[in-house]
């Protein structure tokens, strides 16, 4: 018997993921048999998480499950019935619709949606191009996100897409986690940069998550929604124990007296009683922290609450007011953004094609989509709005508009493409060549191509190159090849060789010494300095300083619900997979067995959640991982493959955070009452 001939072909995971896994696609015989995690790779260490190790090796590249020609509805609105079309009839269709809006000035009644499916820089970001160009309104993707968060930080310290370096953490003595939960949305650093660290590891998060059993020195079990008060509880202990950095605050701070009196208020008793948090821990950790080195990884996660806002910003200012900035082993990372690699973003949208376009809320979608006056045509790319987005309920019946003429673009035929007029099929990372910019590492990784596309998929830059031609746009920017762009992108980093030199190493390692973030202390806030007072936030309607805000319990009869990230999906990517499937059984909200007692209910029951947005059906799973006052209903389940015919997002009325429009969706408040056997 003669040995098959292997080949492996490096490449990289694009999903949204702080890990940005480096990946072998190995070959035998020219045979594409598995995807897995590249050995030489600083993150995967030869394995994938489980969820990729799966998906990649199932239904992604499993063609019979993937949209691989364009389809026209022939059913009615949220049935999924179809009939396939050539590419040149879909387009001409579209280009249709869309012709009569663009006369006389901006088309802002064609409304698109996008966000991270995949984190590609072209494939994520040259579809913006198009909709520039076209003057349409855009569903503000960072709004079902992070962009309470961003806006937070960016009036405290000038910038939110410059993080610590994690390199940096073999300097630090202390490393937060805060409302963040690496066991499932970092799995890589929680199995090897935070065992490998010699920090002490502090988790401060409602849930009890497995980075907060299993890697955490400490975890303070907070109550949802009452970070601020806890960020001052610390800084009061830290100003008591004469820790605070007056050097740092007098040289690069503005606001210290202004927040002086809630500092002072906030001691250790009053602080637990807000929080839930004991007082002996409050004070441990605020030693530990400001005594520093320190490093503070800044969940999404938390700041998706109704005051996140204001929590970011009182975290600001536990990292200024202890000078926990701008030395080794120190800094806080919400995320790393392209542009701690030098890579200029205007590049792969020039400000220059933005002829008017609009911004809208995404907690603002259902209504925007009801209004049949200003919204005629609506396009989701690399999303999945009924499965992701807030108020699943009115959602789908703006969607079933007979006048709303629908595009969507994706790999799968998900709950979204059941209600499209035009369905049109994406091809995957793994049948085109990108880039990704990781964002946690500031590393620079190339995305290869190592299978064709199933049928006629297509990458979503050349989708939109080729409706802009069906269109009959004549703008340059719109036609620009991937090639000349990934040069140009991979040259702005300073990586010597180009595309085809960091293909073969996969991930290049730009920085041979950890960065430091701040590093000269210029800020770019108004004034150039560290802003705890804030006349910007002042403007934006905001006060002018953080408070030491904790939200109240709520009534008896009332219970809060998180739905965070779950270790089996990537947002609702990956739930239509069989194996997927299994792992995850059935949905249910899991509740602290003290709370599933006073609520007379036990494991396997069957409860309904209900709120003025909707209702949901689920089982009960009883585990010490909540707390008594919230359940935990976890995202990603696709709506149609539960007998509900909904998620947990039908909870949720698209209520806004305190900043930026943005995502409340773990301040989701309900009621629960029990199901009597065999009703439903
Ligand atoms: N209840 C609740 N809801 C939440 C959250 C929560 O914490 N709780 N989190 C929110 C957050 S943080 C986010 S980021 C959003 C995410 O919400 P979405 O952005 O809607 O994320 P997904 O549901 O994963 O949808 C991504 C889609 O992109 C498709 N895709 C992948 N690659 C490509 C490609 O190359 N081209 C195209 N055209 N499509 C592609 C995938 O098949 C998938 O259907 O969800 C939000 N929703
Ligand atoms: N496996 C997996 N990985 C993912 C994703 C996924 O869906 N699945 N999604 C990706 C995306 S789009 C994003 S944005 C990131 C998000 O990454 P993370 O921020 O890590 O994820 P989340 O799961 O949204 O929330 C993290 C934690 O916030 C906590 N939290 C909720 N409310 C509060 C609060 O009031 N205070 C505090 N302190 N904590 C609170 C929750 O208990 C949860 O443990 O993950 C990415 N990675
Ligand atoms: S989703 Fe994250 S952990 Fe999983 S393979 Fe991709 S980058 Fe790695
Ligand atoms: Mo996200």
């Amino acid at each position: 018997m003669t040995e098959a001939k292997r080949e492996v072909i490096k490449t990289t995971c694009p999903r949204d993921c702080y890990d940005a896994c480096g990946m072998v696609a190995v070959f035998d015989d020219g045979k594409l048999r598995r995807i897995l995690g590249d050995p030489e790779h600083h993150v995967a260490r030869g394995s994938l998480c489980g969820k990729c190790a799966i998906v990649y090796n199932g239904v992604w590249r499993d063609p019979d499950a993937r949209l691989s020609q364009p389809l026209r509805r022939i059913g009615a609105k949220g049935d999924g019935q179809f009939e396939p079309i050539t590419w040149n009839a879909a387009l001409a269709e579209i280009a249709d619709k869309i012709r009569p809006l663009m006369t006389g000035g901006p088309a802002r009644q064609v409304v698109h949606a996008h966000y991270t499916g995949t984190v590609g820089l072209i494939a994520g970001w040259y579809p913006l191009r198009f909709f520039q160009h076209i003057g349409a309104t855009e569903i503000d993707p960072d709004t079902v996100c992070n962009k309470a968060g961003h806006t937070a930080l960016e009036l405290v310290f000038g910038d939110s897409l410059e993080g610590f370096d994690p390199e940096t953490a073999k300097d630090a003595k202390t490393i937060l986690v805060w409302g963040a939960n690496p066991s499932h949305t970092a799995p890589h650093m929680h199995k090897n940069w935070l065992r490998e660290t010699p920090a002490k590891i502090i988790a401060i998060d409602p849930i009890a998550h497995r980075t907060a059993t299993e890697r955490a020195d400490l975890h303070l079990k907070l109550r949802p929604g009452t970070d601020a008060a806890l960020a001052f509880g610390l800084l009061h202990v830290a100003l008591t124990k004469g820790l605070l950095d007056r050097d740092f605050i007098d040289a690069n701070v503005i606001g210290f007296e202004s927040l002086l009196p809630a500092i002072k208020a906030a001691d250790p008793a009053t602080t637990e009683a807000l929080t839930g948090v004991p007082s002996t821990l409050i004070e441990e950790v605020a030693v530990a922290y400001a005594t520093g080195p320190s490093l503070l990884w800044m969940g999404q996660g938390m700041q998706r609450t109704a005051r996140g806002g204001n929590a970011f910003r009182a975290l600001g200012a536990l990292i200024a007011l202890t000078g926990n900035l701008a030395k080794p082993g120190t800094g806080f990372c919400y995320m790393n953004g392209p542009g701690s690699r030098n890579i200029d973003m205007g590049v792969m949208v020039p400000p220059q094609l933005d002829a008017g376009c609009a911004s809208v809320s995404h907690m603002d979608l259902a209504t925007t989509l009801a209004d049949a006056e200003n919204t005629k045509v609506f396009c989701t790319w690399n999303c999945n709005p009924v499965a992701s987005s807030p108020d699943q309920a009115a959602l789908r019946a703006a969607l079933a508009r007979e006048d709303l003429f629908t595009v969507v673009c994706d790999l799968f035929e998900t709950d979204t493409a059941a209600y499209a007029d035009i369905v049109l099929p994406a091809a995957s990372f793994l049948e085109f060549d990108d880039l990704v910019a990781p964002y946690f590492y500031q590393t620079l990784s190339a995305q290869v191509k190592v299978q064709d596309a199933p049928g006629e998929a297509l990458p979503n830059q050349e989708i939109f190159r080729r409706l802009a031609r069906a269109l009959g746009l004549t703008e340059p920017l719109l036609f620009e090849e991937d090639r000349p762009l990934l040069e140009r992108l991979v040259a702005m980093t300073g990586f010597a060789g180009g595309f085809d030199a960091l293909s073969r190493v996969g991930t290049a390692q730009l920085y041979s010494e950890p960065r430091l973030q701040f590093a000269d202390l210029t800020f770019a806030t108004p004034s150039g300095q560290i802003e705890l007072a804030s006349e910007a936030a002042l403007a934006q309607g905001l006060p002018l300083v953080p408070e030491p805000h904790a939200d109240a319990a709520l009534a008896a009869d009332k219970l809060r619900i998180l739905s965070p990230a779950s270790i089996w999906q990537m947002n609702a990517s990956y739930a239509n997979d069989s194996g997927i499937l299994k792992n995850l059984g059935q949905n249910a909200v899991i509740l602290h067995p003290e709370e599933a007692r006073r609520r007379a209910l036990e494991d396997g029951d069957r409860v309904v959640l209900s709120n003025a947005a909707g209702s949901l059906t689920l089982g009960v799973s009883v585990s010490d991982i909540a707390q008594p006052g919230f359940g935990i209903v976890y995202k990603g389940r696709w709506p149609t493959h539960e007998t509900a015919g909904a998620n947990v997002n039908v909870l949720h009325a698209g209520r806004k955070s305190d900043i930026a429009e943005a995502t409340s969706v773990h301040s989701i408040e309900v009621s629960i009452a029990k199901l009597p056997e065999a009703a439903e």
